[in-house]
């Protein structure tokens, strides 16, 4: 009850930060995007991360809001990013299944993009393959309406869901992020190659661009190299970082 009520409050008071975590090209180690990682700026507790407070929100229904948020914050810094430092990098946002069962969500988008001044391409969306879609015809069209937007978006943690297959089979997406839970046993468990390899394979045979997150060594980068993987995410070559870090990682590597 008290989480609650200081939950409505962190809504009123603005109390949501964005944290970074680069998205790195696996063959030339540039930074082409970052996934965006909210986290909440209790007022006594400090900064708290999604573990201890998305679960009451998705309770409260509110978890569409937040996304809201941390979408319009986002496109506000990448367009800072765009026009005062001429830098061209993608924020993926992670979106609740409610948000993206929103109808309204593609023309929503649209009207953001002009009002931030941005190509669709500074832009990725995120969605879980494992939380049931519940509407998959309303998912086919959102996600249609957004392809034509030429927003990409990428289906998360793919691979631990139990309709994985029918997922790739019927949703337009552009890329796929491969679980951590594969990536992290690639070292000891030969079978958890094989089926990185596998869905790889897969992806690039329907057009898709793959995605290894979780990368936690140099091993684990070189396996997913091998597989032909495009972008890696992970401990091992980022953390999650601030908005300041961000930036001067982009204006390094200009
Ligand atoms: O940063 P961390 O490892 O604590 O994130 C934990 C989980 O919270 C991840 O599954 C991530 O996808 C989710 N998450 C982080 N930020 C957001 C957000 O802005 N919206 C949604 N829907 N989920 C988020
Ligand atoms: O569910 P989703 O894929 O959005 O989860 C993103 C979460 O994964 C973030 O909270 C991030 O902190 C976490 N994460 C990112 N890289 C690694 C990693 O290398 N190892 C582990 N264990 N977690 C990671
Ligand atoms: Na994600
Ligand atoms: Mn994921």
């Amino acid at each position: 009850r008290k989480l609650q009520l200081e939950l409505k409050d962190a809504f009123e008071h603005d109390q949501f930060v964005l944290h970074f975590q680069p998205l790195v090209s696996v063959n030339t180690g540039h930074i082409n995007g970052f996934e965006v990682l909210v986290r909440w700026q209790h007022p006594t507790e400090g900064l708290m991360s999604p573990a201890m407070f998305l679960p009451a929100l998705e309770r409260m229904n509110l978890m569409p809001q937040l996304d809201r948020v941390v979408l319009e914050k986002s496109l506000s810094i990448v367009s800072q990013w765009y026009h005062h430092y001429q830098y061209s990098s993608y924020l993926s946002v992670n979106l609740s299944p409610l948000l993206f069962q929103d109808p309204e969500l593609p023309v929503r988008i649209e009207q953001q993009l002009k009002k931030y001044d941005i190509p669709p391409d500074c832009l990725q969306l995120e969605i879980v393959e494992s939380t049931a879609i519940q509407d998959i015809q309303l998912g086919v069209d959102v996600l249609s309406a957004l392809k034509s937007l030429k927003i990409a978006v990428a289906l998360d943690d793919f691979g631990t869901g139990y309709s994985s297959m029918s997922y790739l089979r019927q949703l337009p997406v552009d890329k796929i992020k491969i679980d951590r839970s594969f990536i992290q046993s690639l070292e000891e468990d030969a079978t958890s190659a094989s089926i990185v390899k596998a869905i790889s394979s897969l992806a690039h045979g329907l057009g898709k661009t793959v995605v290894a997150e979780g990368i936690e060594s140099p091993e684990q980068f070189a396996f997913i190299k091998q597989f032909g993987c495009e972008e890696a995410q992970g401990f091992d070559l980022y953390r999650p970082i601030t908005e300041e870090r961000a930036l001067e990682l982009l204006l390094q590597q200009k």
